[in-house]
């Protein structure tokens, strides 16, 4: 650590590397001690940015660690089990995906049959600008590029350039309103998927048993993308999910580059990306990113933090950046609030501060918007989303997400990627080169 650090932030700093050290099982980072034991996709690439600034060796071992879950078809999974913990100690456990059953899912590691949003490529760059291994490149080249062939092979749907995403736990912000109309539509059978106890308390109900139920329907179907393609009721085109997939497919392009295979392929799938974001996304309108629900072909309207999602496209234009930061400055979001960025508009009926994914202030989403304005130049805005997010760790820990009007923390404690991506933050401000 440097002087470059103030005392609090050098106390944040080791408050937050003692939370990862605890939540390291030996191979992996658990993403939350109790809640959530497990490997999750994007907390894994999260996790592996505060280890890149404080033990570069784990930050390699975690993505390889994540990507034993990898299936043959290039599928990265969205939960990696952790075998050894009781089964009851998550739910949905391997029992709900039955992964094992699965002709292309890996023998000997059971896995969700789902995604995350891919960020992992973007990650995987970034630690090998912070240190670089040519070695651990050419390691998880090929394997992130099945990775995103997947995703253009399986999931551009409509052959537009982007993914859609075929459960709400894809898009990482599960039970987001963005989500309420196409889940609502969902036809439930009349008995009830979810178990009688769920080891925690949110999301319960009903919400759980629509999530269940797109599930089963993927499971039966062997997880195929006939099905996914054709007659799975929830396909939806996120801004979010697909500013990431951007975001890596360039720094795809890049690893390509270091390892001395072609990244033609890789620029022009971004290229596409950048303007399906724009024709199919867009919404000149309201001025905002939207998802596009597939199957009823019309953007979802309620706006939420998605929508600033497209600031990691490098080339988004400037009158639309623009657009964006007045909007995340507005009353709307992060304007009328002393510890932004709200995960959904204030002003929306479906707003609820404490809701899970439904209003609360997440590290995660702070930490994308943060990063997205460093790609376009946007030091006021990056600067207080590093202060926004900073205030909320040290007054209320590295709690899972938190009240927007008063900072208090909510859900899980110890949270890994609350305390990855602050180390992430703080290490950017000791050796702002690194970020
Ligand atoms: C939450 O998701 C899981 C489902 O996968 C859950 O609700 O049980 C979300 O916050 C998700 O983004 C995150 O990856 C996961 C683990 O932190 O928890």
């Amino acid at each position: 650590m440097s002087s470059r650090l103030t005392g609090d932030e050098t106390a944040l700093w080791q408050a937050a590397a003692c939370v990862l050290d605890a939540n390291w099982t030996g191979a992996a980072t658990a993403a939350s001690p109790g809640l959530y034991p497990h490997q999750w996709s994007w907390d894994s690439a999260f996790a592996a940015l505060g280890l890149a600034r404080h033990r570069p060796d784990r930050a390699r071992r975690e993505l390889l660690s994540l990507f034993r879950g990898q299936w043959a078809d290039g599928m990265l999974p969205h939960i990696v089990f952790n075998t050894d913990l009781d089964r009851r100690a998550f739910f949905p456990g391997p029992e709900l995906w039955r992964s094992d059953r699965q002709p292309a899912a890996p023998r000997g590691v059971r896995t969700s049959g789902l995604t995350q949003p891919p960020l992992h490529a973007l990650v995987a760059l970034r630690l090998h600008q912070a240190a670089p291994d040519r070695a651990f490149a050419a390691r998880i080249y090929p394997m992130l590029a099945a990775q995103h062939r997947y995703l253009a092979q399986v999931r551009d749907l409509e052959s537009s350039g982007l993914i859609a995403i075929c459960h709400p736990w894809e898009s990482g912000l599960d039970n987001s309103p963005a989500w309420d109309r196409p889940l609502g539509a969902l036809d439930l059978p009349p008995d009830a998927f979810a178990p009688d106890r769920a080891p925690r308390a949110l999301p319960t109900g009903e919400d759980y048993d629509r999530y269940v139920r797109l599930v089963t329907l993927l499971r039966d179907t062997a997880y195929s993308p006939a099905h996914i393609r054709e007659t799975h009721p929830f396909a939806v085109e996120d801004p979010l999910v697909n500013a990431a997939y951007l975001a890596s497919t360039h720094a795809l392009a890049e690893l390509a580059d270091i390892v001395g295979a072609d990244p033609a392929p890789h620029r022009e799938r971004a290229a596409r990306v950048h303007h399906a974001l724009l024709d199919r996304l867009w919404d000149a309108d309201t001025g905002c990113f939207r998802a596009r629900d597939l199957r009823g072909d019309r953007l979802l309207p309620t706006v939420t933090i998605n929508a600033f999602g497209p600031l990691l496209d490098p080339e988004l234009p400037a009158p639309i950046v623009r657009t964006l930061v007045d909007l995340l400055l507005s009353a709307r979001f992060a304007g009328a609030t002393g510890y932004p960025v709200p995960t959904c508009d204030i002003q929306s009926p479906s707003f609820d501060r404490t809701g899970y994914w439904r209003g609360p202030t997440w590290i995660s989403t702070n930490w994308l918007i943060w990063y997205g304005a460093l790609v376009h130049g946007l030091p006021v805005v990056a600067d207080l989303l590093y202060g926004s997010t900073l205030r909320l760790v040290r007054q209320s820990g590295f709690r899972e997400f938190f009240d927007p009007f008063d900072g208090s923390g909510r859900g899980g404690h110890d949270h890994s990627w609350s305390a990855a991506l602050v180390l992430d933050l703080l290490g950017a401000r000791r050796a702002p080169r690194a970020a």
